[in-house]
């Protein structure tokens, strides 16, 4: 198994129609209903975006224009009001959907929990006055660090339902990378647990908290809430640290949801980039709304006796479009598990969907290979006959993990989504409409109704069939990012001036570069910067370099992927020492903790290699191809004419 090349993909013409019966009770039933939305849409965005979000959603005040446009900076629904707490809760209460299971919650090790439509909001408006009663107030920033329990949806839900913008940190990252997020956000409070299980043990999170506040770090804090999970000792800060069930048992569960500004912040996201600090990716709140609505009502195709089941975590923008909001807006049961893909425990998750009926299951490729690894007869050996339809995101899927994934798991009856999107683009920008679009193994097929997807050359022409190029939109959409928090310059830079159309017209420009067939179907191959997809998470090679030179051993770091079976990539970084260090095992461990001590273990490097000297251009670039070559064993290639010094290649070929 490896990852696809560009040859084997454009050898893939195997087709995957759904079946009859799929189509027929589909949202989406045909590809002439499908063309006929985006070809609506694409003559007229505005109308299609306007007439769905007053068929779909609830607004308190309906916009005065739907769009304004002044590139690259959008506003949809301009002075709507809308609260996406209310769509997600409030509105299914008037229906039968008030007792319906709204999350399935399955903890580790064997807890578990439902909580209803009518449950949940109960719960989001007392802690919505617990939020009030430590002064958060519309507009201020909530940073939140949580396993996955109910309680982080929780979280989200009430701060959107005062206007208060959450600022979600994966709960695997280290204290270091989470007092980075929280300062640059300035949070006003966090909300953490006592600890989470990860894999078979459980991870102290509230001391993470602890040290990321330590000696007033983070000034902007003034409060932090925990939730008792793991129920080991941790140390409380009197008048800071505050117990959430003790405050959530006192408080009031009336809370009406504020009318927010379509426009007003909804969340800020931390992702890499190639350069600099990870940026805070700023979303709103109609758009958001309606976009990760409708996503979810088309792909996932759900309806009401579905029980949907998005693997991520909550601390990455899947989880918050695909576990929490687009499903609780379409009053859909979303499963949340707390444990992962793991040795000791190789059927987790397909005990997860026979217990509870999974009928729709999203997760990513490489948990699918981590899978295939640990061999069929686990699945084999539950039923999963209850699947209806599955679901892939974080990054390519190869031909061989799809096929597996549609045979073992799918039993050949489930249609496949394979979805493009990102952090930024808030919602799957390019998929199947299950009961529309017919499948090829590896490809995302077709952008979504009112996505105006291309593929381009640096001047903006459009690539012909097959050629390649860089994938951007042309139009904006109702949830893409806003801005960079705090750095409206950096979101220009970022994403909208690499590609320079000769006409003067704004492209989004998404970082990945793909080809597009005969048959219309984009193939996305992956990242063309300096973004690494390491287990479909996103890690810039400068954010791990930056960690590698703190540590005072190293005077010089290049970090490139190196193709991986189940990672898709992983992290080799190449290190020169300072003065009297000498490359070691030792060393090259202690380095590799450094990083994870950083960032976090997603960044953990799985190669280390000391050298003397990095290829440098005669400007002093490194020459990352080099590396690259390098790392994956294979011979250098291109040119390397602007290599100042080459016996530094020649020594580092030795090396390896
Ligand atoms: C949702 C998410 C975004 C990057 C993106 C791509 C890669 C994601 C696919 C994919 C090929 C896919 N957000 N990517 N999905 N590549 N096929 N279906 O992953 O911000 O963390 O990452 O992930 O490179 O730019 S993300």
């Amino acid at each position: 198994m490896s990852q696809p090349t560009i040859e084997s993909i454009l050898q893939e013409k195997r087709l995957f129609p759904p079946s009859a019966e799929f189509s027929q009770n589909a949202q989406i039933k045909s590809l002439e209903e499908y063309q006929h939305l985006y070809d609506k849409a694409k003559a007229d965005p505005e109308a299609f975006w306007d007439q769905l979000a007053k068929s779909e959603l609830h607004w308190f005040q309906k916009w005065d224009k739907v769009l304004d446009w002044q590139p690259p900076f959008a506003k949809w629904f301009v002075n709507g009001k809308i609260n996406i707490s209310y769509n997600c809760l409030d509105r299914h209460l008037t229906t039968w959907r008030k007792n319906k299971a709204a999350i399935i919650w399955e903890g580790e090790p064997g807890d578990s929990r439902t909580l209803t439509y009518a449950q949940l909001h109960r719960e989001v408006c007392q802690f919505a006055n617990v939020l009030k009663s430590l002064g958060v107030k519309k507009g201020d920033k909530v940073g939140v660090y949580m396993p996955m329990i109910p309680e982080a949806a929780v979280a989200m839900l009430a701060c959107a339902r005062i206007g208060a913008v959450h600022s979600v940190v994966f709960g695997g990252f280290s204290a270091e990378a989470l007092r980075d997020r929280l300062i640059d956000g300035q949070a006003k409070l966090v909300i953490t647990a006592d600890g989470g299980w990860r894999k078979d043990a459980i991870v102290g999170l509230k001391p993470q908290v602890d040290k990321a506040l330590e000696a007033g770090a983070v000034p902007s804090v003034e409060n932090v809430l925990v939730v008792q999970r793991t129920k080991q000792e941790v140390n409380m800060q009197e008048g800071r640290d505050h117990w959430w069930h003790e405050l959530q048992q006192k408080a009031s569960a009336d809370c009406p949801a504020e009318p927010m500004d379509s426009e007003d912040m909804l969340f800020i996201l931390y992702t890499s980039g190639s350069t600099g600090k990870p940026k805070g990716v700023v979303h709103s709140t109609g758009g958001y709304n309606l976009y990760t609505h409708m996503t979810t009502k088309w792909i996932f195709d759900l309806n009401d006796t579905d029980v949907y089941w998005c693997t991520a975590d909550v601390g990455w923008i899947t989880g918050h479009s695909y576990i929490v909001y687009g499903p609780l807006s379409n009053g859909a049961t979303t499963v949340m598990y707390e444990g992962a893909p793991r040795g000791s425990n190789p059927g987790c998750f397909w005990d997860v969907i026979e217990k509870y009926g999974v009928t729709v299951f999203y997760t990513a490729p490489t948990a699918i290979r981590a899978f295939i690894k640990m061999g069929e007869q686990h699945p084999n050996a539950r039923d999963l006959s209850s699947l209806r339809l599955l679901g892939t995101v974080g990054e390519p899927i190869n031909p061989e993990a799809w096929m597996w994934y549609h045979k073992v798991i799918g039993g050949e009856r489930c249609p496949i989504v394979d979805t493009w999107w990102q952090t930024e683009t808030g919602g799957i920008m390019i998929t199947p409409l299950p009961g529309a679009i017919a499948s090829k193994p590896g490809s995302a097929t077709r952008p979504f109704p009112g996505i105006l997807a291309d593929i381009v050359d640096l001047d903006g022409n459009p690539a012909g069939d097959n050629e390649g190029g860089y994938l951007v939109v042309k139009h904006p959409w109702p949830s893409m990012m806003r801005t960079v928090y705090g750095d409206d310059d950096r979101f220009r830079r970022t994403y909208w001036e690499h590609i320079a159309p000769k006409d003067g017209k704004y492209v989004y420009f998404a970082g990945d570069g793909a080809r597009r067939d005969e048959d219309g179907y984009f193939w996305v191959m992956g990242r063309v910067d300096d973004v690494l997809n390491v287990s479909g998470h996103r890690l810039g090679t400068m954010e791990v370099e930056s960690a590698l030179v703190s540590h005072p051993a190293v005077a010089e770091a290049a970090v490139v992927g190196k193709p991986d079976e189940l990672k898709g990539e992983e992290v080799v970084a190449f290190v020169t020492l300072e003065g009297t260090y000498q490359g070691s095992d030792e060393l090259s461990k202690e380095l590799k903790s450094h990083v994870v001590k950083e960032i976090g273990a997603i960044a953990r490097p799985g190669e280390i290699r000391f050298t003397d000297a990095l290829p440098k251009t005669r400007s002093g670039k490194i020459m990352r191809r080099l590396l690259r070559n390098l790392a994956a064993g294979q011979e250098v290639s291109g040119d390397t004419s602007t290599l100042e010094d080459r016996s530094v290649l020649d020594k580092l070929r030795e090396g390896t």
